[in-house]
C-alpha cells in the first residue's frame, strides 16, 4: 500500500480547525487533527510544503519510522508548529492502520481496560457570578462527578478560544492583586454551592508566579480541589518544584509540553499527580503511548488535554488512549456541540459523567470535505493579557 495524497483542510465552523487527510492507493484513507489555536495556517503550510512530499509514495503503515524520520532524521527538533503537523499526520496513519486491521484504535493499543471514561466539563457562563449560580444545577442536570473552573477575573472572560475578525490579538487586562483575591473567592463560592462530594478541578492557566500560586493553593487546601491545573508556567522546572514542595494540593500539569523529554522532571520527580499533555502537541498517538507508559512507571495518572479548541477527532483519540491505558486518571471533556458536528462525524458521546464511543475501525471519525469548505477559515488570534503598566503577562 502507498500514500497517494496528503490533504490539509482548513475550516471554521464554530472556530478554526486544521485537519489532515491521508489517501492511499488502496482506497483507504485516514484523518487527523493538527489544529493549533491561532497558528493553523502555518501548520498547514509546513505539511503542504514539506511533510506531504516525504509522505507521498511511502507505506502508510510504517508509522514509527515516519515519526523518527521527522523528529530525529531531519536534525532540527520540533516546536509547536512541527509537532502539531506531525501529530495530525500520525493520527491519520494510525487511522489507516485501524482500517486495514478492521479494528478500533484501542484494540491496536492493547485492548480495553475500561468501558467508559470519567470526564469533567467546564462550568460556562459570561461572569463568575453566573457560573457560581449555575454550578450546582450544572452538576445535577448533567450528572457530572467532576467540574472544572478556570481562574481569571476578568482576563479570562470570553477568551476560551480565539478572537476572529480582528487585525490582531484582543487585549485583556491583568491585575495580579485583583486576580489572586478573585481566584480564591471564586473557588470557595463554587465549593459551597456544589457541596463536598463534587470534584472541582481549577485551571490557573500558567498565569501565576510561584509565590502567588503557593499562596492561592495553600488558601484552597481546605476546600479540596480535585487538582490544581498549571499553577505556574512550564518554562522553569524550578517553579514547579517550588510549588510542589510547599503545597499539599494535587497538581495537573503539562498541556504546553512539546515532547516526552519535557515531561521527564514532572514525572520522575513526581512534581505532578496528573500529566496533561496534548496529543496534538507531543507528536500524536505514537508518542502518547510512550508518555503514558513513562507516567505509569512513576504512578502518575494521565489527564489528556481536551479543550474546546480541538476537534472530535482528538477527543476520540483521547478516548481510545483512556480505555486502553492502565494509568488513566480523568478526561477533560471540552467537546463542542457546535457546527463542527456538520464537518466531523463520530467521536465520544457524553452520558451522566462519562464518555462513550461506538466501535468502528480506526479512530472512528470521518470528515465531510464539502461541509468543511462551506465554513471558510478566518484569521484569528489568541488574546493577550497586559498589566496596568502596559507590559505583557502570560495569557
Ligand atoms: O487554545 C488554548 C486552549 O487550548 C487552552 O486555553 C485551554 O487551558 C486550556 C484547558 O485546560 O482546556
Ligand atoms: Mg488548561
Amino acid at each position: 500500500m502507498k500514500i497517494t495524497e496528503v490533504k490539509t483542510i482548513l475550516t471554521s465552523p464554530n472556530q478554526n480547525y486544521l485537519f489532515v487527510k491521508i489517501v492511499t492507493d488502496s482506497g483507504l484513507y485516514g484523518v487527523g487533527d493538527a489544529s493549533l489555536n491561532g497558528r493553523e495556517q502555518t501548520v498547514a503550510a509546513l505539511i503542504d510544503g514539506y511533510l506531504a512530499h516525504m509522505l507521498v509514495g511511502r507505506d502508510p503503515l510504517q508509522i514509527e519510522d515516519f515519526w523518527q524520520l521527522v523528529y530525529r532524521g531531519s536534525y532540527w527538533r520540533g516546536g509547536n508548529i512541527m509537532m502539531s503537523a506531525l501529530s495530525g499526520i500520525d493520527m491519520a496513519l494510525w487511522d489507516i492502520l485501524g482500517k486495514v486491521a478492521d479494528k478500533p484504535l484501542y484494540a491496536l493499543l492493547g485492548g480495553k481496560q475500561r468501558d467508559k471514561v470519567l470526564c469533567y466539563a467546564h462550568v460556562l457562563g459570561s461572569t463568575n457570578e453566573e457560573k457560581i449560580a449555575r454550578a450546582a444545577d450544572y452538576v445535577k442536570e448533567r450528572g457530572l462527578k467532576v467540574i472544572r473552573l478556570r481562574a481569571g477575573l476578568p482576563a479570562a472572560h470570553g477568551t476560551f478560544g480565539n478572537q476572529r475578525g480582528q487585525a490582531g490579538p484582543k487585549v485583556e487586562p491583568w491585575n495580579p492583586e485583583e486576580e489572586i483575591a478573585g481566584t480564591i473567592d471564586y473557588f470557595v463560592k463554587v465549593r459551597k454551592e456544589v457541596g463536598d462530594n463534587v470534584g472541582i478541578i481549577y485551571d490557573l492557566h500558567e498565569r501565576f508566579s510561584p509565590e502567588q500560586a503557593i499562596y492561592i493553593m495553600r488558601c484552597l487546601e481546605e476546600y479540596r480541589p480535585y487538582f490544581i491545573e498549571d499553577p505556574v508556567a512550564p518554562d522553569s522546572v524550578d517553579s514547579l518544584r517550588s510549588v510542589r514542595s510547599k503545597t499539599a494540593v494535587s497538581i495537573g500539569f503539562g498541556e504546553l509540553y512539546k515532547s516526552r523529554w519535557e515531561c521527564l522532571p514532572a514525572v520522575t520527580e513526581r512534581l505532578a499527580d496528573y500529566l496533561r499533555c496534548d496529543i496534538i502537541r507531543i507528536g500524536g498517538i505514537t508518542e502518547a503511548r510512550k508518555i503514558a507508559v513513562l507516567a505509569e512507571t512513576y504512578d502518575v495518572k494521565m489527564a489528556w488535554h481536551g479543550p474546546n479548541d480541538v476537534s472530535p477527532i482528538t477527543h476520540a483519540v483521547n478516548w481510545h488512549l483512556n480505555v486502553s491505558q492502565y494509568n488513566f486518571g480523568i478526561q477533560e471533556d471540552g467537546t463542542t456541540d457546535g457546527l463542527i458536528k456538520n464537518v466531523i462525524f463520530g467521536g465520544p458521546v457524553y452520558d451522566n459523567g462519562y464518555l462513550f464511543m461506538k466501535d468502528g475501525p480506526g479512530i472512528g471519525c470521518d470528515i465531510d470535505e464539502e461541509a468543511a469548505a462551506a465554513y471558510p477559515f478566518r484569521k484569528a488570534y489568541i488574546p493577550v493579557c497586559r498589566q496596568e503598566d502596559g507590559s505583557i503577562h502570560t495569557w
